[in-house]
């Protein structure tokens, strides 16, 4: 139902107060209207006025007043969403979709210092692979840490597709605190989910290689090539991953690709999609076909089931072997310890979802028009009973696929992905035909379908992935805007749409053109479970959580210490000035520069640049940077504060010398 213009006119200024509650309260609202007809918006003449000459529809103006955030108000619900490209996250409020914050996690963010020269170097630098140095990443799947299967708002799991790393935000600084790098595999994409109790972080990967990326022919794919599910232990007092306690399963080389944990009845598994069982390798010169088509022969690829409880059982009894110091749970054992079991799924699968109440797993099928629903109790009879139709070449046990389903629902063309609401829908992305179906989980039938723009890949609901659902909230993550935004080039944003669930119809609320990288995944969180911080204990390191042992926490105890050729230079940062302000070194001198924010006010940062040697970190209240370097540039450079952080900013100065040899 939407709210009648013509009625709210009369209410004035009233209607943006009122329009929320829409045409039920009509009524009530139009006999308040008189008293409250002073309001900003001026009689009822202007908002038609206003309508006219700016082309607004009644639905525009009701769907701009429910997302409509005044300044000073804060948003109900916080997204994370999937940086893609850029290695970041994005940090979006609900309704109003306005970007909050670009969480700086596997690229180098130079507003938050990550990244150049302070302790965040540490971080990124843990990220490389075989050694080399990696500045990008392709962000996916943004999870957040949950207890008893709801979110608790402490923590982000990221996982890079492009280079199979997983990385761990805390959220009481929102700052990324890890980054770990699978040895293992040479890409990821199913993660970085996460079970009820965040025991594990979940990272399985998709193109197969040896585990371990060490050489082997593609003549040898069958015999070498590998997939792997990981589990990575978090230490959740820590809040790291704890590499030596993680473990993996080894998986056989069918490119597997979405995954999800159980929940409630199913907490233990793990769910894992895959898309070429055909083992397709291509060979386009040689006049073989592509990967493409390669693996779209079969009608059925396979979805793993995995029974982590009993892997992480057989890994503690010593069934593992190591692998790049990881410890693998082989194939074979999986097979035959019932840990791994495959089924059946239609034509090029996409997504692995839940459900709420842990009884279910959908699928979509990018090639199928259904979704399908694994019926996990069915599942675990058959694993119980042994009752397989078979086993693939690897001797894993394949059960039946009409057994193991609870049914298929008629979706439309190219159905991806599946979030819930509160009330029994499920809502599939369906990228070829551009909608969002809801259906309902109890008839197996879709209600609704609503086009969205363009191409939707994820989608996501407000707190969509817990055991308890919000509803009234989903976003379509859609790949194109064509003609949605102004032009900006041939590389256009995506486009992410609030869809309202709360009436009879699903309704857009907004476009949000989303200019960095190419999302993939998000969450949705209500804000009052996140409690972040506002300022650093006096002192502290992010990343150790401690006062930094080189914390200067009073500007007297400021110096400057010389040890040979190593300098160390304890400093502070107040408004508005730097203690030390004159640092001289010799060329070749390796500097320290220990560097502590004696701020404690609400939102007073400081930065600190030395632009010429690529240094610049971010200062909140409290906070310690250690900021290394050799000092190899003869010569003179000004450092300074780049944040505008008082009327005396452009005074935050100081001069670092560098003496010739
Ligand atoms: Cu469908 Cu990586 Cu989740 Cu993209 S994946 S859309
Ligand atoms: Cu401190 Cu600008």
């Amino acid at each position: 139902m939407q709210l009648s213009i013509g009625k709210a006119l009369v209410m004035g200024g009233a209607v943006l107060g009122v329009a929320v509650a829409a045409a039920s309260c009509e009524n009530k609202a139009e006999q308040k209207g008189p008293q409250a007809a002073s309001g900003a918006l001026g009689a009822s003449a202007s908002l038609k006025q206003l309508m006219d000459s700016r082309g607004l529809s009644e639905a525009d103006v009701e769907a701009a007043v429910k997302t409509y955030v005044p300044g000073g108000k804060g948003d109900e619900y916080m997204i994370f969403a999937s940086g893609g490209h850029s290695g970041q996250v994005l940090v979006i409020g609900v309704p109003s979709m306005r970007l909050l914050k670009v969480i700086g996690v596997f690229s180098p963010e130079p507003w938050q210092g990550y990244g150049y020269g302070g302790e965040s170097d540490k971080v990124l630098a843990a990220g490389a692979q075989n050694g080399k140095k990696i500045s990008w990443a392709d962000v996916h799947h943004p999870n957040l840490s949950e207890t008893k299967g709801d979110y608790d708002g402490q923590f982000l799991f990221v996982n890079d597709k492009a280079n199979g790393r997983v990385a761990v935000v805390d959220l009481t600084d929102f700052v990324t605190k890890q980054i770990v790098p699978n040895p293992l595999v040479a890409s990821d994409h199913g993660g970085a989910f996460v079970d009820p109790n965040t025991e594990y972080v979940i990272e399985t990967s998709q193109y197969p290689a040896p585990l371990g990326r060490a050489y082997e022919p593609l003549s040898e794919y069958k015999n070498k090539y590998r997939g792997v599910a990981m589990f990575w232990k978090f230490d959740r007092q820590k809040g790291r991953i704890d590499v030596e306690k993680s473990f993996a399963v080894e998986l056989p080389p069918y490119t597997q690709d979405l995954a999800d944990a159980g929940k409630l009845g199913s907490d233990g598994w793990a769910f894992i999609n895959s898309f070429n069982t055909e083992m397709a390798i291509g060979g386009t010169l040689e006049g073989k076909p592509p990967i493409e088509s390669g693996a779209s022969k079969n009608d059925m690829d396979y979805l793993h089931v995995i029974n982590w409880k009993k892997a992480e059982q057989l890994v503690k009894d010593g069934k593992a072997t190591t692998i790049k110091g990881m410890k693998v749970l082989p194939l074979k054992v999986s097979g035959e310890e019932g840990v791994l079991t495959l089924v059946g799924e239609p034509k090029s699968p996409h997504g692995c979802d839940v459900t709420p109440d842990g009884t279910a797993v959908v699928v979509g099928g990018k090639l199928d028009t259904h979704a399908t629903v694994y019926d996990f109790a069915k599942m675990k009879a058959l694993i119980d009973q042994k009752k397989f139709e078979g086993k693939d070449d690897y001797g894993v046990p394949i059960m039946n696929f009409k057994e193991a389903i609870r049914g298929q629902v008629e979706i439309g063309l190219g159905p991806l992905h599946t979030v819930f609401d509160d009330k029994g829908f499920a809502y599939t992305s369906v990228f070829i035909e551009s909608v969002v179906a809801k259906w309902s989980l109890k008839d197996m039938k879709t209600v609704e379908k609503l086009p969205v723009h363009y191409n939707i890949g994820h989608i996501m609901a407000a707190e969509g992935d817990t055991v308890s659902p919000d509803g009234k909230y989903v976003v379509a993550m859609n790949k194109m805007s064509m003609d949605r935004f102004s032009k900006v080039g041939p590389l256009y944003p995506q486009n992410f749409q609030l869809v309202d669930t709360t009436g009879d119809q699903m309704r857009i609320l907004i476009d949000a053109p989303i200019g960095i990288g190419e999302p993939h995944y998000s969450q949705m969180i209500k804000i009052d479970k996140l409690k972040p911080i506002s300022a650093y204990k006096p002192g502290e390191n992010p990343y150790t959580g401690h006062v930094d042992p080189n914390a200067v926490l009073k500007e007297k105890d400021a110096k400057i210490v010389r040890n040979g050729t190593t300098v160390d230079v304890y400093m502070t940062a107040i408004r508005s000035h730097f203690v030390p302000d004159q640092i001289e070194v010799n060329e070749g001198d390796t500097v320290n520069i220990h560097l502590t924010s004696l701020e404690s006010a609400e939102d007073q940062v400081h930065g600190f640049a030395l632009n010429m040697y690529n240094v610049n970190v971010s200062l909140e209240p409290g906070k310690h940077e250690n900021i290394s370097f050799k000092a190899d540039v003869p010569g003179v450079f000004p450092f300074f504060c780049t944040e505008f952080c008082s009327a005396l900013h452009l005074e935050m100065a100081g001069y670092f010398l560098v003496k010739p040899k």
